[in-house]
């Protein structure tokens, strides 16, 4: 048995079909532009499994230098594409939060790809919630509480779902432990993406 985690919350099913492909169509434009690239890790240089991108004013990128939010895409150099307004809509709608995200964060997995358990701890404004959005095949979500050693409870994240952390959630450790292949039609070739719309400068 887990404690309950404050301030988490899963909106099951909160994109029907047709708005997942819109999300969809809307996130395969916006990887022409700032294509997928597999970040790699501070200090060692080990690839990750997941391959990301960004939309926003600010992306959210790793290498071996570190972990930090810029404006520009680590391979073209161009500004990250704008945040479509699908997802601007649902922020206004979910996250109590009085101003825009800055940075929408684009995860995509293959069946053999995986998150290590982390806490996001890279924004300024920790005042402000992390939403997520799943779409395609069925992911294994870890979530536990703010220290490593922490219980941790597992649910499946599924195409369309959405999970709002805040509060007491924002800063638990969370990843995903695995990708249950051919569970989505949604993308053609499988896999799941992952979107994080987050806040990262304190508003002036
Ligand atoms: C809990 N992404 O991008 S989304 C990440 O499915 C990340 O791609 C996972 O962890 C994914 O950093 C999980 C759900 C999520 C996102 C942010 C969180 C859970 C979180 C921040 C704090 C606590
Ligand atoms: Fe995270």
């Amino acid at each position: 048995h887990t404690p309950p985690l404050q301030g988490f919350r899963l909106v099951p099913g909160r994109f029907d079909r047709s708005a997942q492909e819109a999300l969809r169509d809307a996130i395969r434009a916006i990887v022409v532009a700032a294509p997928l690239y597999r970040p790699s890790m501070p200090r060692t240089g080990k690839p990750f499994s997941v391959r990301m991108t960004n939309c926003g004013v600010l992306g959210w990128v790793s290498d071996q230098t570190g972990y930090r939010y810029q404006p520009t895409h680590p391979v073209t150099g161009e500004p990250w594409p704008a945040i479509p307004p699908m997802l601007l809509d649902l922020w206004r709608e979910l996250a109590d939060y009085p101003e825009p995200p800055e940075a929408c964060l684009i995860n995509f997995y293959d069946a053999d790809a995986r998150l290590g358990l982390h806490q996001d701890a890279d924004e300024e404004e920790f005042a402000a919630p992390v939403l997520s959005v799943s779409l395609g095949d069925t992911c294994l979500f870890r979530i536990g509480g703010t220290r490593r050693s922490d219980p941790t409870r597992s649910i499946r994240l599924a195409s369309g779902d959405v999970v709002l952390l805040g509060g007491e959630a924002r800063l638990a450790f969370h990843g995903v432990d695995r990708i249950y292949p051919a569970t989505s039609t949604l993308l053609a070739q499988g896999g799941r993406i992952n979107l994080t719309l987050r806040r990262i400068t304190k508003p002036a």
